[in-house]
């Protein structure tokens, strides 16, 4: 129960649908209160992996592509035609595999800016319709937030890399097209994406 709440905690800092936020937070103060957390604002994780998330960077989870018995999607990053300057030259691969414990998403991406965070999610549409559209939900009428989506949090090394890992206990993710990496920036601009 509280590791889950660690897990909502730790995205809301990244949630900019603020309305959501604040509902989330409200409940989750609440909650938190009865894990014996007193209520504080939410510090932001931007450049930090939390351990205690499973949306967060885990470097030590099994990577997608290394899980027996999985249904393996692999996808190739390339550049939107929208990428803003400087984020041109992003490759990479991304893995999505469905098994009897959930959903495994690997990302493993080169040609970011070094000590950079960046988000990406599982999106809905396919790169070249609409930029892959909204994030994938797995109910289409839950919250706009996990683990009704995946979203994956990651920085860059020293030397614009990233490798992260990210599950999800809902195996039922045939309704996601691709994956979009984002800027941390205000408007969380797109700028790269593959399809599975
Ligand atoms: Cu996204």
């Amino acid at each position: 129960m509280c590791d889950y709440l660690d897990m909502i905690k730790t995205d809301m800092t990244r949630n900019r649908r603020v309305g959501t936020m604040l509902a989330a937070l409200s409940a989750t103060a609440l909650a938190l209160a009865a894990c014996g957390e007193t209520e504080e604002p939410v510090k932001n994780a931007v450049g930090t992996a939390d351990p205690t998330s499973t949306m967060a960077s885990d470097p030590n989870a099994t990577p997608a592509n290394e899980i027996k018995g999985a249904e393996l999607a692999k996808g190739t990053f390339a550049a939107l035609k929208s990428a803003p300057a400087g984020t041109k030259s992003v490759t990479g691969v991304a893995y999505l595999a469905q098994h009897d414990k959930g959903t495994t998403v690997t990302i493993d991406v080169k040609g970011l800016q070094p000590d950079t965070a960046y988000m990406s999610h599982l999106h809905e549409q396919p790169c070249a319709k609409d930029e892959g559209g909204d994030h994938f939900q797995f109910d289409a009428k839950g919250p706009e937030a996990p683990p009704n989506e995946i979203h994956i949090a990651f920085t860059a090394d020293a030397d614009g890399a990233a490798t992260t890992t990210v599950s999800n206990d809902n195996p039922k993710t045939k309704g996601a097209k691709s994956i979009v990496l984002h800027l941390e920036d205000k408007d969380g601009t797109k700028f790269a994406c593959a399809d599975f």
